[in-house]
């Protein structure tokens, strides 16, 4: 349908060679954008362009940590003369370290805010100028439910997706002037290689996240898909600063009652 057609689009989905990056990114390809993605490494690029490949979808990929500012803008200036102005943007990259507040370092902490947070300040400003000059565009942060709930050992992820929440929504306060769109999306609990080490067989954490979803399964990367359309489409022109949670209901439920 020609009102989440991404004919014509090009769009930046970083941290895309793995997990919900690179299911966002076929999204927006299937839909008719040309990609753009980026990771941390030649290797980690690799693994993207084999991905890719294998779901026929043409891709260009550049090796860059979303919070060296220079770096980034070295790939903003590339893309734009390689595949054309980013249209879309999809601050992706994001890591995570769980460790109990106690014991957790400031070098730690202030790495999960600099990829997780500034990441995706220094990114969206690198490519506001281009959106600006194009008449319009379309960043679509990924946030969290630690963008609303604390957890054991997540402090400092939840205070980078929490404040992402927050630069989401100041963003779509300043750009809307510019007919950018500034939204995010918050997945629930997703089966990807960063929450492997809570899937694993008999970890409590699986049940326990089953039981805390009314969906009563964790989520896929397709379950995302949807929405990255919607929010990169013109059928989200008059949707700004919205936090739209997929989550299988996590964030409207109580809890189970315990038997
Ligand atoms: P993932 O499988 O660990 O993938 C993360 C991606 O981010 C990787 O491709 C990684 O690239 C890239 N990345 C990490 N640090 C980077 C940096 N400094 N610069 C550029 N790229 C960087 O994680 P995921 O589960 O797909 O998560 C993707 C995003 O969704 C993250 O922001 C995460 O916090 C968020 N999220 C995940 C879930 C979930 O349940 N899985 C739920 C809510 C939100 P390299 O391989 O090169 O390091
Ligand atoms: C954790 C998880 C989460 C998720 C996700 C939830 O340890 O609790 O890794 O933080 O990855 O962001 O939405």
């Amino acid at each position: 349908m020609k009102r989440f057609s991404l004919e014509g689009k090009t769009a930046l989905v970083t941290g895309g060679s793995q997990g919900i990056g690179l299911a966002l990114a076929e999204a927006l390809a299937e839909a008719g954008a040309t990609i753009a993605y980026n990771a941390t490494s030649p290797e980690s690029l690799e693994k993207g362009a084999a991905a890719y490949s294998k779901a026929g979808i043409s891709a260009t990929g550049y090796v860059c940590d979303v919070s060296d500012e220079n770096a980034v803008r070295k790939m903003i200036a590339q893309i734009n003369k390689e595949l054309g102005k980013v249209d879309i943007l999809i601050n992706n990259a994001g890591i995570i370290k769980r460790i109990p507040a106690l014991e957790m370092s400031v070098e730690d902490f202030r790495r999960v805010i600099d990829v997780d947070l500034t990441g995706a300040f220094i990114v969206a400003k690198a490519v506001a100028p281009g959106m600006i000059e194009r008449g319009g565009g379309k960043i679509i942060n990924i946030c969290s439910m630690m963008s609303e709930l604390g957890r054991e050992t997540v402090a400092a992820y939840a205070s980078a997706k929490g404040g992402l929440k927050m630069l989401t929504r100041n963003l779509a306060c300043e750009w809307a002037a510019f007919n950018i769109q500034v939204n995010a999306i918050g997945p629930g609990y997703i089966a990807t290689p960063q929450t492997a080490p809570l899937r694993e067989n008999g970890h409590p954490f699986n049940n326990y996240i089953v039981a805390k979803t009314p969906a009563g399964r964790w989520g896929t990367t397709d379950d995302l898909k949807g929405t990255a359309i919607f929010l990169a489409s013109s059928a989200s022109d008059f949707v700004n600063g919205h936090i739209l949670y997929v989550d299988g209901g996590i964030l409207a439920y109580i809890g189970k009652q315990p038997q």
